[in-house]
């Protein structure tokens, strides 16, 4: 098996710094990396994060995720002139990110303005075995004659973000001629950060160490002969601690410790040890696709690293930011991106991750109770974004208006609710697929019946029945509305998901039961009508349409808002992303394909895609309906968010949601995997041009690798498994064969699927 592509990045741009910087950023889902390069550029934003490191730096400011002291940036001196790919001439470039290992390489030869040649390559990872660690080697040889060259490089503390400085440096150290170390606290001292440096520098160098201005820095200058080669060997160590009786001299020894080992193994071996973790990795999730286009491949390799890099396994009490830990795009939050988009892939191929996720959600059930509590409900009240500790973190007001000085309030945390359902969805997911008794019987019935407390004590009653009022649906472009379909049908089904969950557990009280039935049997679910259109709420179907095409060919950047006011847009029938569609995706089984294709058909037109979160979704809806090109061109441009041409979209971070849903189409739009009450489902429909797609898949408990071709279904299972093939349910054991043309296929030319895997035969 060939363990996966590369990123390329065609060549040096200023205008693509800081998206390059994104895309290629090293982690290891403790720490994230920005791809910045060692030489300083005004335009490049540096970035390093560790999961949970979250602080508030001032009144009326939410948590945010810290931007740590920069270990990346070394200062070049070649001949006294300082290395800047903005002056001389680069004659040869080549940068590449190796998702197969996660190491970042480049090389160039550059001319400097004095005419002198050099070669210059750096290498750099986040240690996939060690999380703590970040080695770099950074390689110069002066090509045509001697040079003298100098590096300065160290503990950058002057790191900010975007300005907002979060640590006090407490304490800097030299150890010798090699080690330096920083120790930093968070401004409200709540959080300790040790960040401790090997610096060696091959040959003779002269070398000092200064600390100036939040800068701790190793100089070293030496003479090296053309041909030559001086190497900087740079070995980080970060670790941090949130624990009150933590003891600082306590981690900044055990780190200086730690380096010192690694230290005395060097980069090459350290890498070798990172490399078989990544191998793993690829071993136990890696989606394999064969087809005319290689682009397609290297997008799923992308989305796999990234999804692998930007994950907390090593701890629950963290969860995923909306740009990963590759930048400071939405403060490092956590949103329903992380249920939706992004669990979904650990529940098939590494559950415990999974299980892990939820349970960041189970430990921040106080937050979630006291928003409730605060806003006059029951139950658990999640908060639209939020950091480590599980309160609100949704910032108050968003843009201001320049020439009125008022600012823009953001409605999100008061009223995008849905978010409570979407967390019981996963819950649900994490169940069908896995079986997991014991944590459904504790964690899992806990949010689920907190989550269906919050709906019941949500819902008001009007006109003889229940209604769910003034939310904002997925669809963040029309505010303050009643009975938004999303809304209502997902929050029945958290409902009728707890009361399931709770029945078989013993759990709940007979008011819960009284009260979950009569939400079960009161709320109002909007209707779908003769044409199969679902009323996205209770007025969205009486406002006028407009013409949205040329917004559309600028989907994400959010355009109408030049044109139209927020509350003008409000008024008109503009989706910003997925929502009506969003809920045939999240309910399968509740619309059949008639109704998918009528809502893909109404609401697409009126759908910008102004978030990243819209077009996957099309597309594997597109999918399950049959309509494999459409999905297949939803799914490229979903990839596009990140890996297209555009050169900014990407600068505060990559697009986690997007991200994940590249996995998501691959697997639940092609190759059709959906849970059912009664289990998993696949139903694929390859894209024309994939001869094969190979995929691992976990299913309760059983390890299994799908192949999927145009004629045939493949299944490799570690042991017995049962799951539903179209419209059969299917045991298979060892290996298993089948023919797609032993499938009832559709006049669409799909295997039919509708309502046929409700329950069990
Ligand atoms: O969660 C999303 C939301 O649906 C649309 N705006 C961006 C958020 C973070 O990705």
């Amino acid at each position: 098996m060939m363990y996966a592509t590369t990123l390329n990045e065609p060549g040096f741009s200023p205008h693509s710094l800081n998206k390059y910087a994104s895309l290629m950023a090293s982690g290891n889902g403790y720490m994230g990396v920005r791809a910045t390069h060692e030489e300083d550029y005004t335009v490049q934003t540096r970035g390093m994060y560790l999961a949970g490191l979250y602080h508030r730096a001032g009144k009326g400011e939410t948590n945010e995720l810290v931007n740590l002291p920069d270990v990346v940036g070394v200062q070049i001196e070649l001949n006294g002139a300082p290395f800047s790919l903005l002056s001389g001439h680069l004659e040869q470039w080549h940068r590449e990110l190796n998702f197969a290992t996660g190491e970042l390489h480049r090389s160039v030869v550059w001319q400097a303005p004095c005419g002198a040649h050099f070669a210059i390559e750096s290498r750099r990872f986040a240690s996939a075995a060690q999380p703590e660690l970040f080695a770099l080697r950074l390689t110069i040889t002066p090509l045509d004659t001697a040079a003298r060259i100098s590096l300065s490089t160290g503990i950058d503390a002057t790191q900010t973000n975007t300005g907002r400085q979060h640590l006090d440096e407490t304490q800097v150290r030299v150890f010798g001629q090699h080690y330096l170390q920083g120790v930093y606290t968070t401004q409200d001292g709540a959080a300790e950060v040790v960040i401790s440096s090997f610096c060696h520098i091959s040959g003779e160098a002269q070398s000092n160490v200064t600390a100036k201005n939040r800068r701790l820095l190793q100089n070293s200058a030496l003479e090296v002969a053309a041909g030559e080669r001086v190497t900087l060997e740079k070995i980080t160590w970060i670790t941090w601690s949130d624990d009150s009786r933590r003891e600082s001299a306590t981690l900044s020894g055990q780190s200086l410790q730690a380096l010192r080992e690694c230290a005395s193994r060097g980069y090459d071996s350290l890498f070798s040890a990172s490399k078989s973790a990544w191998r793993r990795f690829w071993q136990r999730s890696r989606v394999e696709i064969e087809g005319s286009d290689p682009r397609d491949q290297q997008a799923l390799d992308y989305a796999l690293y990234h999804l692998h890099i930007m994950t907390p396994e090593h701890d629950e009490r963290s969860s995923i930011a909306a740009k990963a830990l590759t930048g400071e795009g939405y403060k490092g939050h956590v949103f329903w991106d992380t249920e939706v988009f992004l669990l979904p892939f650990h529940l098939f191929t590494a559950p415990d991750v999974a299980r892990q996720l939820l349970r960041y959600r189970w430990h921040n059930l106080p937050g979630a109770r006291e928003k409730a509590r605060r806003n006059g409900w029951q139950g658990a009240l999640f908060p639209w974004e939020s950091a480590r500790r599980g309160e609100e973190e949704t910032p108050e007001f968003a843009a201001i208006n320049i020439r009125t000085g008022v600012r823009q309030k953001v409605a999100s945390a008061l009223a995008e609710h849905h978010l409570v359902a979407d967390i019981a969805w996963a819950v649900i997911a994490y169940w069908h697929a896995t079986g997991d008794e014991r944590f459904m019987a504790h964690e899992g019935v806990d949010l689920l019946i907190e989550t269906a407390t919050f709906w019941i004590s949500r819902a008001t009653e009007c006109n003889g029945r229940l209604e769910i009022h003034d939310v904002i649906g997925p669809d963040e472009y029309t505010e303050h509305v009643n009975n938004n379909a999303y809304t209502n049908y997902m929050a029945h089904d958290n409902v009728a998901q707890a009361v399931h969950v709770a029945r078989h557990f013993a759990r709940g009280d007979e008011a819960f039961y009284a009260s979950a039935a009569a939400f079960l049997q009161h709320l109002w679910l909007p209707e779908c009508d003769e044409n199969g259109v679902l009323p996205q709420d209770d007025t969205f179907l009486a406002k006028p349409a407009i013409d949205l095409t040329r917004y559309k060919v600028k989907a994400g950047k959010q355009t109408i808002l030049l044109d139209y006011s927020r509350a003008e847009v409000n008024e008109m029938q503009i989706l910003k992303q997925a929502d009506v569609v969003m809920l045939n995706y999240m309910l399968p089984d509740r619309f059949t394909r008639r109704e998918c294709l009528a809502n893909l058909a109404f609401y697409e037109p009126r759908t910008i895609h102004d978030s990243s979160l819209s077009k996957a979704i099309h597309g594997i809806v597109a999918a399950r309906c049959g309509d494999v090109p459409q999905a297949y061109q939803f799914w490229r441009d979903g990839i596009d968010i990140d890996l297209g041409e555009e050169p900014h979209s990407s600068d505060d971070g990559i697009h986690a949601a997007a991200t994940g849903a590249i996995w998501l189409g691959a697997i639940q739009g092609f190759a059709g995997l959906s849970l059912h009450q009664g289990g998993v489902k696949l139903a694929p429909r390859l894209p024309a041009h994939w001869q094969k797609m190979t995929f691992p898949l976990h299913c309760q408990g059983v390890a299994m690798r799908c192949t999927l071709t145009h004629q045939h279904i493949n299944i490799e299972a570690a042991a017995s498994v049962s799951f539903w093939l179209y419209d059969q349910y299917v045991t298979v054991e060892g290996e298993a064969s089948f023919a797609l043309s032993d499938f009832i296929l559709s006049a669409a030319g799909t295997a039919t699927t509708e309502g046929l895997c409700s329950r069990k035969p």
